[in-house]
């Protein structure tokens, strides 16, 4: 059965950790591991959801849930069985509040942490069997259990019509089809077999791979089923442009990129200027002529580079990207094997040690993750760095009954956590979760950076880290501005409660370091962006040469992320009122000016990281309501109420699709309405005091969250909550558990208890 293991320490003495490996996710499977009925239960699991699929596409992570059900079993509260009435009192929303802590308490690790699932993209695991394949390492690290659960997934995630999305819930696109296509090959499957027919036939009826986006052509030249030539150029010699601005040139500098992007096409140039390819094999050499509908010999090249395939099209190549590509097209015929060349590699190689080194070969995220790992191989195939990276390719897998898929980052673990410090805290109820507010601050205290990436810091465009909190893990360790902030605030929730109950609080000097990172994010134009300051400008998006993501070039100051800096810094200024005050005011005058410009007509604020509207307007409404505004005061506040309330529905909850993201529309999902948006458009309407003008809509949302609420006192994985680059969908599987939790006791609190607001905010 498979198992997941919480801080693991697999992988040898060439895993490294600073922290004992707290947060760190792995599944292994143990074929002795559960019982009879544990085991026929996790079949029955796959099964139904396989018996689904069509119509639900998200898995629910329920063989985590079921290696906790001992845990579950044993719990002391649920919420209660009759039904929900229509006017619920505080007693009974205590009740369902006390079933969904102790049931989500049950899923919380021994080093405090809350694990899930964090998979969505359908991109990322192929390119990591196809780097694992042309290592000559994939056997040594899929197991064959490991296959038979990434072959379930491509059952389960292949489309009706017989392709494969950028994500789970999405269309089917060229890249999805042609990249799981050539995984599925890699994995065994038979040309014959049905999956490979049907995807076949999907890419075939248009056009065939060529039409594949730029990092599908990436992936398919290294397994060498297609021709270098038929990429544009990622001219590794752009790392050696000058980075100051004023040479003008400088601002090309991959520098000044948004750090997800730089560090992908770091690796990506340094293989595509090595022409790093696996060597020919018959499985290769047939995987070539399978993917395009005219001999392999007979392909215009050439023209192939800029093809890519309407499903695919979410950001169409600008002329000037063209005419840029085509000049450095015909340049490599001078840069290949040049002395720039070998110059321009090495400067490549020199950065991505440094950020395996810095990341303890965890890396920044699941692309570069895999792109390094096959550099460090091309460089020295039996090298050292090579070999670090096998074990934390583990920490990228996650394992439900869906299937095996790889996830966008190595968990969500310290962004989880801090939410479920703030929505538990929220619902007051210590005797019942005091023994998981201290081990969560355990996993808090465990992952806050401490010290710098090695110096000298502007050498590797690096931001500061010193007090930051990273997404993930401590050894992860790249700091970003919210997940700072929530840190920060999570940290600062606990210190007000009984150390006795909930553990030591962190000391102030760690927390004014931390917000030392967050007033060093504050960008020119008073907002804040996600791991370091904008660096760029928005033109530069022209250069954007992945088709399917929008926005990727540059580190934008987002809504979410500036409102998480202004609550976290109004929190932090209650409880130390003179730490760098004036500075704090200037800072937080900028960001309420950032905020207010960015509200749209309508008064909503699109969300760049989560569906959409809804979690957008959350953040948008606490980050004002924390500077003191009100519904009453305040004309944006009551602009955005109005937004919320308009999109409330029949069933009482709001539900919203993930076609707001790519749309920019508010976009009503079709069926139930969704437990994670109603809980944010309830959070969103608290935190503006609407409840003083109307309590229905809350009452309505309340009641909604409880009727949906499961007799374990979990809630249902509805469509998945987040997304990146506008396109592309991503799980966040404990926003089910965090957000009804935090809505709930927040509305029990103000509205059937009439307590004044949030204790530590405003
Ligand atoms: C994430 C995950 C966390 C997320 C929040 C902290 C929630 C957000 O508020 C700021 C942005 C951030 C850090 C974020 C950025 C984009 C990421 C890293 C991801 C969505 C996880 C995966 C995604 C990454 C870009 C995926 C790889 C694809 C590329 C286009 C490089």
């Amino acid at each position: 059965m498979w198992k997941f293991i919480s801080a693991g320490k697999t992988g040898g003495p060439l895993l490294r950790s600073l922290n004992d490996n707290k947060g760190r996710q792995t599944w292994e499977y143990d074929p002795a591991a559960g019982t009879p009925e544990q085991r026929a239960e996790a079949e029955r699991l796959r099964e139904e959801f396989t018996a689904n699929k069509d119509k639900h596409h998200h898995s629910g992570d329920e063989l985590l849930r079921l290696q906790c059900a001992d845990r579950i079993r044993a719990k002391k509260h649920s919420p209660p069985s009759g039904p929900v009435p229509d006017s619920p009192d505080a007693e009974r929303v205590e009740d369902h509040l006390k079933g969904a802590i102790s049931f989500y308490e049950c899923l919380q690790q021994e080093d405090g942490h809350f694990p899930g699932d964090y998979g969505g993209p359908m991109f990322l695991l192929p390119g990591l069997v196809i780097a694992l394949y042309t290592c000559g390492v994939l056997d040594q690290i899929f197991t064959p259990m490991h296959k038979k659960e990434a072959l379930r997934y491509l059952h389960n995630h292949q489309n009706a019509d017989g392709g494969f999305g950028l994500h789970i819930e999405g269309g089917s696109t060229m890249f999805g089809t042609g990249l799981n296509y050539v995984m599925a090959r890699l994995l065994g499957l038979g040309p014959e077999e049905g999956l490979c027919v049907k995807a076949r036939e999907w890419m075939h009826a248009r056009g065939g791979a060529t039409y594949i986006t730029s990092w599908g052509k990436f992936w398919l030249a290294v397994l060498g089923v297609y021709s270098w030539d038929g990429m544009n150029p990622l001219t590794p010699e752009m790392w050696l442009l000058p980075h100051n601005k004023w040479t003008g040139i400088g601002m090309l500098h991959p520098g000044r990129f948004w750090c997800h992007c730089r560090m992908v096409y770091l690796p990506m140039s340094y293989v595509y200027g090595k022409r790093g390819t696996c060597q020919e094999t018959p499985l290769t050499a047939a995987i070539r002529q399978e993917l395009y509908p005219m001999p392999y010999g007979k392909i215009d090249w050439n023209a192939a580079r800029n093809q890519c395939a309407k499903e695919d099209l979410y950001y169409p190549h600008p002329l000037v990207q063209d005419v840029l590509w085509w000049a450095l097209y015909k340049a490599e015929n001078v840069l290949q094997g040049s002395w720039l060349r070998r110059l321009a590699l090495a400067e490549c190689m020199k950065h991505i040690h440094y950020e395996d080194e810095n990341t303890r070969y965890v890396d920044i995220g699941p692309v570069n993750k895999v792109i390094n790992m096959l550099a460090c191989w091309l460089e020295e195939p039996g090298g050292k760095a090579f070999q670090k990276h096998l074990p934390r390719v583990h920490d990228y897998l996650w394992v439900a009954e869906d299937g095996l898929k790889m996830q966008g980052y190595n968990g969500s673990q310290l962004w989880d956590t801090s939410f479920a410090v703030q929505a538990i805290a929220e619902a007051g109820l210590l005797p019942v979760s005091a023994r998981c507010l201290r081990k969560a601050h355990e996993y808090v205290e465990q992952s806050q950076v401490i010290e710098e990436a090695a110096p000298p810091l502007s050498a590797y465009y690096r931001h500061i880290s010193k007090g930051a909190w990273p997404f993930s893990s401590r050894d992860h360790g790249w700091p970003i501005s919210d997940c700072s902030s929530e840190g920060l605030k999570a940290a600062l929730t606990l210190a007000l409660l009984p150390e006795e109950l909930v553990g030591p609080a962190i000391s102030p000097e760690r927390l004014y370091d931390c917000v030392n990172v967050i007033l060093s994010y504050q960008n020119a134009d008073g907002g804040m962006a996600t791991y370091e300051n904008t660096r760029s400008f928005h033109w530069l998006e022209i250069l954007n040469p992945a088709e399917t993501f929008g926005d990727i070039i540059v580190d934008y100051s987002y809504v979410e992320c500036t409102s998480a800096c202004i609550t976290a810094l109004c929190a932090f200024r209650k409880q130390h009122p003179t730490h760098r005050a004036a500075e704090m005011v200037a800072s937080l005058k900028r960001a309420e000016a950032f905020i207010r410009s960015i509200q749209r007509q309508d008064g909503s604020w699109y969300g760049s990281w989560g569906v959409c509207f809804t979690y957008a307007c959350w953040f948008g409404a606490t980050g004002l309501a924390a500077l003191g505004h009100t519904y009453q005061s305040d004309e944006a506040l009551r602009r955005c109420a109005a937004f919320l309330v308009d999109k409330q529905r029949a069933d009482g909850g709001w539900g919203e699709s993930y076609l707001s993201c790519q749309d920019k529309v508010y976009s009503q999902l079709e069926g139930d309405s969704h437990v994670v948006n109603t809980a944010w458009a309830m959070l969103a309407l608290l935190a503006v005091g609407y409840h003083q003008v109307d309590p229905e809509p809350l009452r309505r949302g309340a009641v909604f969250l409880m009727r949906m609420q499961q007799p374990s006192g979990d809630w249902p994985q509805q469509h998945i909550s987040g997304v990146f680059n506008r396109n592309c969908m991503i799980t966040y599987a404990n926003y089910r558990n965090i957000f009804p939790i935090w809505a709930l006791g927040h509305f029990r609190r103000l509205v059937l208890l009439r307590e004044p607001e949030i204790k530590i905010h405003s």
